[in-house]
């Protein structure tokens, strides 16, 4: 489910799960723990998360087979797409998204917690929580705001409709836009400069801007009117809705409840 590379510093990832169109299971985020792991231990200095070449979805998002049934929480502390973002915001050097084809859901929140992001011009991302029914958890919804702004945080999630790399871009969102054929040039040039910088200065810079991007203060009571909220989408009729829709290839019918 992943393709590993390693030379001169620099890793690279490929999600190579092409029959259910990259979705981001348990079993790929426990190879790509693993395989940060052993780059911490080799010293790797950066790290390229791709598809393969010429995809034409970089990923389908989260693994809709794997989330719970109705009442238990999709997004927990250990489910596979947190552990997927935690793995990426503390690993001690940057992760560059190289990004082509169309990013979903999940996928397009581990894409904005990647530290650069360097897309194809004809790359779309879309935030698709609204389109199941699934109550998104705190620490994702701050990915998304940390990663935007408030207003285009809420136009992907209300809307759920995917939005071209070229406006992102405009919008800060997005490193670079290139053509295709100019992705890997761009990518690997940034992946190498960085490399060649001084990788303890660069592994504290990016420890701090974690916790500086994480610093937010929320009353416990405000944590837990959070969390019943949450529990109130996960319980309802419209989240199993949500999920038997997309079994059955059909849109879904919410009714609010
Ligand atoms: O019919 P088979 O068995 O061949 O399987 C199909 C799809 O069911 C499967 N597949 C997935 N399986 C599990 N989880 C997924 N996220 C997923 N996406 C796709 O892969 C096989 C090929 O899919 P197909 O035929 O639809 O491919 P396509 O090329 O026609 O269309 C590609 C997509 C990405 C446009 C389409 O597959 C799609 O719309 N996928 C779902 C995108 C999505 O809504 N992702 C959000 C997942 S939930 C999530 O990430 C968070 C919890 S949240 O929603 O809160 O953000």
């Amino acid at each position: 489910m992943l393709q590993i590379h390693v030379a001169d510093h620099i890793a690279t990832l490929t999600l190579d799960r092409e029959q259910r169109r990259n979705a981001l299971c348990e079993e790929m985020v426990q190879s790509f723990a693993a395989a940060l792991d052993a780059f911490r231990t080799a010293g790797v200095r950066c790290v390229v998360l791709r598809a393969r070449p010429g995809c034409k979805v970089w990923s389908s998002g989260h693994d809709i087979e794997e989330l719970p049934a109705a009442g238990l929480d999709p997004l927990a502390w250990r489910d596979p797409l947190r552990k997927l973002v935690r793995e990426i915001e503390t690993f001690p050097a940057p992760v560059i998204a190289m990004i082509e084809g169309s990013v979903w859901g999940g996928a397009c929140e581990t894409v904005f917690a990647c530290d650069l992001i360097v897309a194809a011009r004809d790359a779309t991302f879309a935030a698709t929580p609204a389109k199941l029914n699934v109550p998104y958890n705190v620490g994702g919804l701050l990915t998304f705001l940390n990663a935007s702004n408030l207003r285009l945080a809420k136009e992907m999630l209300f809307t759920a409709a995917p939005v071209t790399a070229e406006r992102l871009c405009s919008l800060g969102v997005l490193n670079q836009v290139v053509d295709a054929n100019e992705l890997e040039e761009v990518t690997y040039a940034m992946a190498r400069r960085i490399a060649g910088n001084a990788p303890l200065s660069i592994s504290v810079m990016k420890e701090q801007l974690r916790i500086l991007a994480g610093a937010h203060t929320m009353s416990p009571e405000d944590f837990e009117r959070i969390q019943g909220l949450r529990r109130v989408v996960y319980n309802s009729q419209d989240y199993a809705e949500g999920i038997r829709a997309f079994k059955e290839k059909r849109k879904p019918e919410f009714k609010g409840e």
